[in-house]
């Protein structure tokens, strides 16, 4: 009796080791980069921890929305950041199509939105009320925007309907993109020399919250709806009438074949998960330590054995 559960206890432990290592297929599995450093970093990482399991990856540069099409189509095999507040509705719209999978949530939780750094709050002490903001316009004028604030915006494939936002709050407030987020921590280090207010599109996790200490503003709190139902929100015929969410999720999207495809690679994919500190620390290894992205992934693979060793067993 003893012996044969032994026996049957053994078949099982090899029927689920022949499972656990079903072979990867050999094609690479292809990563998806876009434009802020922290996904860079995070994109390489995972790319490591993979190719350390025996995969081979590729990684391609891609627009941030157009992804989730390309997931969705296989032509990429995962997404890393799906930030809640950029992402989240075209991530949405393609989960409804079909073909990408939500394969989990990182720890981290994330805000995207209008921010200023705090000598900006010494010109508008009413901050960070959306309208104090307004009220301080004025003090964000440039010869770019005439009369009206500047909000230096991020770019564009961050598609954060700023503009529709100023239409529906009546913000006077022109937005003007910046070209890469590179071109964001430029114009803050060069406002901080002579403490000039400025208003930008930022985030958290992220390095600058090291850097720079400051708030984001406070719209109308994020309710879901409010970016496509005019009804929802506080202003009743516009939409976008709203901040994002102020504690939005991070998660990991991949192409819904991945797991019989590379099977190995998506049970890893199923453990990964990055906090806040985490994230903040891998962009702060490009934008301010100025290291290539790939050596930022090593170093901190290397200083994080106890983080990612256990994901891969
Ligand atoms: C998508 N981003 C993290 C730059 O807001």
């Amino acid at each position: 009796m003893t012996t044969l559960r032994t026996f049957t206890a053994a078949a099982l432990l090899a029927s689920s080791a022949t499972f656990a290592f079903a072979e990867d297929s050999t094609d690479p599995i292809t990563i998806p980069i876009h434009n802020w450093s922290s996904q860079i970093v995070m994109s390489h990482v995972v790319g490591k921890i993979l190719e350390a399991q025996g995969n081979s990856v590729e990684f391609v540069t891609t627009d941030s929305q157009a992804v989730y099409e390309s997931v969705r189509l296989g032509d990429v095999t995962m997404e890393l950041e799906v930030w809640e507040g950029a992402f989240g509705a075209s991530f949405r719209a393609a989960m409804e199509q079909g073909g990408i999978e939500d394969v989990a949530t990182h720890n981290a939780v994330t805000r995207e939105d209008w921010w200023y750094p705090m000598w900006t709050k010494e010109a508008c002490p009413g901050l960070p009320d959306w309208n104090a903001l307004n009220a301080c316009a004025a003090l964000f004028a440039t010869p770019e925007t005439g009369t009206k604030g500047r909000f230096l915006g991020g770019p564009v494939d961050w598609l954060k309907h700023d503009a529709e936002k100023v239409e529906a709050l009546g913000l006077n407030f022109q937005v003007v993109n910046a070209g890469s987020a590179a071109a964001i921590w430029a114009e803050l280090a060069a406002a901080e020399k002579t403490k000039t207010p400025i208003v930008v599109f930022n985030w958290t996790p992220n390095f600058a919250e090291a850097v720079w200490p400051g708030e984001f503003v406070n719209f109308p709190e994020w309710v879901e709806g409010c970016d496509t139902d005019p009804a929802v929100g506080p202003i009743p015929d516009k939409t976008y009438d709203c901040g994002n969410p102020a504690n939005g999720y991070l998660k990991i999207a991949a192409w819904d074949g991945m797991k019989d495809k590379w099977p190995a690679a998506y049970a890893t994919l199923q453990q990964v998960n990055f906090t806040n500190a985490q994230i903040a620390e891998m962009a702060k290894f490009v934008d301010i330590d100025e290291m290539e992205a790939e050596d930022a992934a090593q170093a901190w693979l290397d200083a994080n054995e106890a983080v990612w060793k256990p994901w891969i067993e």
